[in-house]
């Protein structure tokens, strides 16, 4: 099928984008090759990474965040990477946007995944899905995942802006530090401002980010926010939109989709190798050969990893 055709069937049928998305999640052909002809369609959308600790209120900042990016007529597709339960995660968001009256509107499309059992696979399983949902034509993609070190900074290969959210709290603020999140961060949020010790956390972040950064050319917003009744909301959404224009002034979104690209392309090798690994018994006979050859000295363990790899590549 053209692109064309795919698109077409995207428009007609609101079942066949969380079809097709369930088909790319599972690595299936069918999904894979859709998104092959897809690709050259996409790169329109403005991707929204969200991260930070668990429980700091990220899904219900995206449901408040897509009341207002509704409020502003433009279309929105969040996807939600859960760390590990695929239900309690996935339903959280899902009851959270239902809630808001919004599972009946065509242009909110909502879908979670789950991390378990994916790996290396994670980051990109997560590209493809926003190329699909790029293509299918939402200008806006919201993606959260939790900040836990290495998962919370690969968003950072993948979004366009970078949102961390903390929440108050003395600790939150050297977590985010310890993981490393100050550095990727694009826009700063201290969700919960409603509860004690907000004031003190935006003072805290705001230090660390003027040592982090002393003389950056952007000023890193730190901005506070009640994402159980929207305030600061709007205000959040600007910045969003405010970096979303000053990547496009800058050149660096050009600069960032190149980095983007090469880290997809690096994910994509090292997820086909994982199947590829996968695909190979532990009881394989080339495999207990080369162990053989190695326990007897006959060949080096390099050597036997060589020629594993070369039976893998063309078995
Ligand atoms: N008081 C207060 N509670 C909030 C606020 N935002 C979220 N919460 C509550 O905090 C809890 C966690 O909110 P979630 O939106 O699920 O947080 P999350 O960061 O998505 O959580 P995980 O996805 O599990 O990491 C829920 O009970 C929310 O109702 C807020 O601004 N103020
Ligand atoms: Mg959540």
């Amino acid at each position: 099928m053209t692109a064309q055709d795919i698109l077409e069937r995207l428009r007609g049928d609101r079942r066949a984008l969380p079809r097709l998305a369930t088909l790319v999640e599972n690595n299936d052909l069918r999904g894979l090759e859709a998104l092959d002809a897809l690709y050259g369609a996409t790169g329109q959308a403005h991707v929204v990474g969200i991260t930070g600790p668990p429980g700091v209120g990220k899904s219900s900042l995206i449901a408040s965040l897509v009341e207002r990016i509704r409020a502003s007529e433009r279309r929105v597709a969040v996807l939600a990477v859960d760390p590990s339960s695929p239900l309690t995660g996935g339903a959280v968001l899902g009851d959270r946007i239902r809630m808001m009256g919004r599972h009946a509107d065509p242009d909110v499309f909502v879908r979670s995944m789950a991390s378990r059992g994916r790996q290396g696979g994670l980051a990109w399983t997560t590209a493809s899905l926003v190329h699909l949902l790029d293509a299918a034509g939402f200008p806006f993609i919201l993606v959260e995942t939790v900040g836990t070190g290495q998962d919370g900074t690969d968003i950072a290969s993948l979004a366009d802006t970078v949102m961390v959210v903390q929440a108050p709290g003395l600790g939150d603020g050297v977590q985010a530090i310890k993981a490393g999140l100050l550095e990727v961060g694009d826009v700063v949020v201290v969700n919960k401002s409603d509860q004690p010790g907000a004031g003190d956390t935006i003072r805290l972040l705001r230090s660390a980010f003027a040592l982090a950064h002393p003389t950056t050319a952007r000023v890193v917003p730190i901005l506070a926010t009640t994402a159980v009744d929207g305030a600061g909301v709007a205000e959040l959404l600007a910045a969003i939109d405010d970096h979303a224009a000053w990547l496009d002034s800058e050149g660096e979104r050009t600069h960032r989709r190149e980095q983007r690209a090469r880290t997809e392309v690096l994910a994509g090798i090292r997820a086909a190798l994982d199947a590829k690994l996968q695909g190979l018994p532990h009881d394989s006979g080339a495999l207990r050969a080369a162990v053989a050859r190695v326990v007897n000295k006959e060949q080096s363990p390099r050597r036997a990893v060589a020629s594993i790899l070369a039976a893998l590549e063309d078995p």
